[in-house]
Parts: structure tokens; C-alpha cells; sequence
């Protein structure tokens, strides 16, 4: 089999990125080790900066999340018992995100290929890219006991963290750094209206905490959890009740529960890989990069990681000049550091640290409250929120 660009993974990045190639005549292929349902299953991020939705758009995939994403014009963050609201709109010209899960983004970009016709092959196994230093790559992989190959001009690893495109590329090629959190997000996920009609983000003595949501009808929270702790031992009731405890009390008094369908552990990562090109080999999203997930941020750098090598692809085909691809590593990670210090910077500010001294707890107070009474600090998180320029 022939293809132009042979994309490995198809969460996200890959659909986003193989969408975006079909619409513009350029040939591709996705492969994933695991089927759809899998995929859809996964719940994952939940708000989309307005580039990332104008992408989806230009994939021919925004119908559903224009009719049902909520666009949200400010958050909260709440400490020493009361909330103070981060008004995103008012700070940033009138700018907001779009409150939508990245499973419906993905049902979206599935349907989207099925309707283009474009060939996704599930359950391949052992994906393997091959002499991408060379002029003629090509991806080999197992499906049904049977091994097949694709010969390719370029391969797109849109795998994730745990993906083979980076573990494709020597040692001594790449440059990895890394900063692991002492402490994971406990999640749940129900059927019932959120606490509040904006997002809150808590800072609390006993932990942080998360109100998100997926709709008027659907909640999804978080509390910080120590690493080692064993999701059976987190009943519904154990979950409400810590959570209720690290809300200012008039949330905690507003919280209506439900039984959750979906509860995991997440443990909170930094991780960069540079550089993100190997000759004809691009690293996409997770597979190159992971921030942990306060500032929102990882779908939303998938995204733009897409948009630099859909250009830099489109530019090579339709334009005949290299340029693009050239500097897709450069443009991408000055964005990705950028989003890694900001979701490092909110982690630290709203988790409690198992080893932090008085004097760091101190500094974090210190730092909430100078961030919620100056308008030029409040204005930094809120531009970096609803997401830096492309
Ligand atoms: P994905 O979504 O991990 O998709 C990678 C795809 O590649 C496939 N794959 C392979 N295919 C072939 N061969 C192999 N060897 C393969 N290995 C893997 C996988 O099956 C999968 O389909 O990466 P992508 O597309 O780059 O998208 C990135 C986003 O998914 C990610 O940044 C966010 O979901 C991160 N993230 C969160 N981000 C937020 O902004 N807010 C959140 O609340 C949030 N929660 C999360 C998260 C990531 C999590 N992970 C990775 C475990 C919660 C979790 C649990
Ligand atoms: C989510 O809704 O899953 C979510 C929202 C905001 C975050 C992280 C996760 O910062």
C-alpha cells in the first residue's frame, strides 16, 4: 500500500491532522493499536481554546460542538473560603473557551473520516515507522496475523506518550525533560446539572479540587489525590464528601450528586521531547509532549502542533517549498514551552505539596492574592488560558 502521509494514532492529533490533509486532496492513512469504542471510551480534557475549535472547524467537524459546546467567559478560583472570578472575557478583548469533551471532539473527527472516506485501519498491531532519515519511509504493522506495509512520503506519530514513533527515534537523537507531580487528579464523571455554571478551580488545605462539566446535564470532578491511592477505595460517598469539604460552603451546600459512571486516577506529568522532527518523521501531541492538566492545556497543544504540520505539509505539496517542514519543530515547541511552564505554574499554585514548608505555603498565598487583586497578573493567566497566538 501507497499512501502520502501515513499517521500513527488516531485519537485527536491524528484525526485532526489526517481531516485536515483529506480536505486539502492529500492522501493519508491512520493506524491505531486499539478499536473505536476503546477510543471513545477514554475521558479525557474538556475545554477548547477558540484556535482549536477553528481548526476542528476547517476540518469540516465544528457542526456539533457549535450547536452544543458552552463558550465560558470566565472561571473561578476559590481559596480561603470564598470564590474570585477570573473574568477571561473582559481581560482578553472579548475572547473565551468552549467547554466541550474531547470524546465528542473525536466522535466528530471520526464521523467526519467516515463520511470523507478516508481509511483508518483499528487494531493494527506492532506499528513500527521505518528510514524516516531517509527519502523512502515506510510503517510496517501486524493486523489479523497477517504483516503489512505502507510506503509513505512522510509519518505524522500522533500516538501519545506511550506511542512507538518516539521510541522509534535513537537515543542519541532526542533530548527529553521531564518533571513528575508527587500527587494525581482523582476524577469522576455523572449525569447531573455542575455546581456552578463556570468552572472552579480550589486551593484548599486538604487538597485542590475541580468543577468542570461536559454540558448543563453532566459534572466532571476532580480532587488532588496522593499517588498511591487505590480507586476501589473511593466509593461515590467518600468522593462527594471530600470534595464538598475543600469548596467554599456555598458550593459544597449547591453540590447535587449522582452515581458516577466513570472514575480514574490520573498522575500529573511534565514531559518535553526535542526536537520534534526526525528527517521525514514528525512527533504530534502527546507523543512529543504531556502537561499536567490545571491549565486545560494538552488537547489544545495537540491542536496546535496539528496546525504547524498541516501547514508545513500543505505548504511542501500544494506549494513546493520545504520551508514549512523546516521549521515545524522550532514554531511548535516555542508554543509547547510556553503551555508547559503555564500548566506548571498552575499546578504549583493550586495543589498542596506533601513536602511544602511554611515558607512556600506562604509564597502560594502570597501569590493568589497578588494574582486575583492586580489586574496585570490576572490578565497574564487569562491570556494564557484561553490560549497564546498561533
Ligand atoms: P492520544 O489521545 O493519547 O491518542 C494517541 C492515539 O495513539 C494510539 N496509539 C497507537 N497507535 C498505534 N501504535 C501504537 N504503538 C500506539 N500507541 C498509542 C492510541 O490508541 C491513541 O488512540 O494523543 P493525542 O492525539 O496527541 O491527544 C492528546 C490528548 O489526548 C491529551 O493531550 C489530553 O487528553 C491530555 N489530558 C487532558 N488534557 C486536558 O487538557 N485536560 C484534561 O482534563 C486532560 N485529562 C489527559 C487527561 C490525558 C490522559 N492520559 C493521556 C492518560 C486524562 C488522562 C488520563
Ligand atoms: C475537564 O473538564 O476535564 C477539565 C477542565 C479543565 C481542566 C482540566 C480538565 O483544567
Amino acid at each position: 500500500m501507497r499512501t502520502q502521509v501515513a499517521i500513527i494514532g488516531s485519537g485527536p492529533s491524528g484525526l485532526l491532522l489526517g481531516q485536515l490533509l483529506t480536505e486539502a486532496g492529500i492522501d493519508n492513512v491512520i493506524l491505531d493499536r486499539v478499536g473505536k469504542d476503546y477510543i471513545l471510551g477514554r475521558v479525557r480534557a474538556g475545554v477548547l481554546e477558540e484556535s482549536t475549535v477553528r481548526l476542528i472547524d476547517e476540518a469540516k467537524a465544528g457542526a456539533r460542538l457549535h450547536a452544543e459546546g458552552l463558550p465560558h467567559d470566565g472561571f473561578s478560583l476559590a481559596f480561603d473560603g470564598r470564590d474570585h472570578r477570573i473574568d477571561l472575557h473582559g481581560l482578553t478583548g472579548g475572547r473565551h473557551v468552549i467547554v466541550y469533551g474531547q470524546t465528542e471532539v473525536t466522535r466528530d473527527l471520526m464521523q467526519a473520516r467516515v463520511t470523507s472516506g478516508a481509511l483508518t485501519i483499528y487494531e493494527a498491531a506492532d506499528v513500527e515507522p521505518h528510514d524516516f532519515g531517509g527519502p523512502s519511509p515506510f510503517v510496517t504493522f501486524e493486523k489479523d496475523g497477517v504483516t503489512h506495509r505502507i510506503d509513505c512520503d512522510f509519518i505524522a506519530g500522533c500516538d501519545g506518550f506511550h506511542g512507538a514513533s518516539r521510541k522509534a527515534v535513537p537515543g542519541n537523537a532526542i533530548r527529553t525533560f521531564e518533571k513528575i507531580y508527587p500527587f494525581g487528579w482523582l476524577g469522576v464523571l455523572c449525569d447531573v446539572a455542575p455546581v456552578s455554571h463556570e468552572l472552579i478551580y480550589a486551593n484548599h488545605p486538604r487538597g485542590f479540587a475541580l468543577c468542570s462539566m461536559r454540558s448543563a446535564t453532566r459534572s466532571r470532578y476532580y480532587i488532588q489525590c496522593p499517588l498511591e491511592e487505590r480507586i476501589e477505595d473511593w466509593g461515590d460517598h467518600r468522593f462527594w464528601d471530600e470534595l464538598r469539604r475543600r469548596l467554599p460552603a456555598h458550593h459544597a451546600e449547591a453540590l447535587v450528586t449522582a452515581p458516577s459512571f466513570e472514575k480514574s486516577i490520573a498522575p500529573l506529568r511534565s514531559f518535553v521531547a526535542e526536537p520534534m522532527r526526525f528527517g521525514r518523521l514528525f512527533l504530534v501531541g502527546d507523543a512529543a509532549h504531556i502537561v499536567p492538566p490545571t491549565g486545560a492545556k494538552g488537547l489544545n497543544l495537540a491542536a496546535s502542533d496539528v496546525y504547524y504540520l498541516f501547514s508545513g505539509l500543505a505548504e511542501h505539496y500544494l506549494e513546493h517549498s520545504s520551508h514549512g517542514l523546516e521549521t515545524y519543530s522550532q514554531k511548535a515547541l516555542a508554543r509547547v514551552w510556553k503551555a508547559v511552564r503555564f500548566s506548571w505554574w498552575m499546578t504549583t499554585m493550586m495543589h498542596r505539596f506533601p513536602e511544602t514548608g511554611d515558607f512556600d505555603r506562604k509564597i502560594q498565598e502570597a501569590e493568589l492574592d497578588y494574582l486575583t487583586h492586580s489586574r496585570a497578573a490576572s490578565t497574564a493567566l487569562a491570556e494564557n488560558y484561553v490560549g497564546l497566538p498561533l
